[in-house]
């Protein structure tokens, strides 16, 4: 029974480290990974705009030249509007 109760304090322990370390790994729109979402996340999905990924145009097709996979926030294999409204909508959080 004490194991039991070691055991779920240890789940609810990590469980709130998870929630309170959450936000410093994934902050959305944010495609260089440095924590912010700022003019450098929304000139690298503007410089992906328009390309698509592998398997796009039939299975087994190259990826476009200019496609980033890091830019595919609404990952859906390629980069439009839909990928830039995630930066848009989330400029300036950290
Ligand atoms: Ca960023
Ligand atoms: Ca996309």
């Amino acid at each position: 029974m004490k194991g039991a109760k070691i055991f779920a304090i240890a789940v609810l322990a990590l469980l709130a480290l998870t929630a309170y370390m959450h936000p410093v790994f994934a902050v959305t729109g944010d495609v260089n990974g440095d924590g912010k979402v700022d003019g450098k996340d929304l000139t690298t999905v503007a410089q992906a705009f328009g390309s698509y990924g592998p398997d796009y145009l039939h299975p087994g097709s190259p990826p476009n030249p200019r496609w980033n996979p890091a830019a595919d926030l609404k990952a859906d294999n390629k980069i439009d509007g839909a990928d830039l409204t995630v930066v848009a909508s989330n400029f300036g959080k950290s």
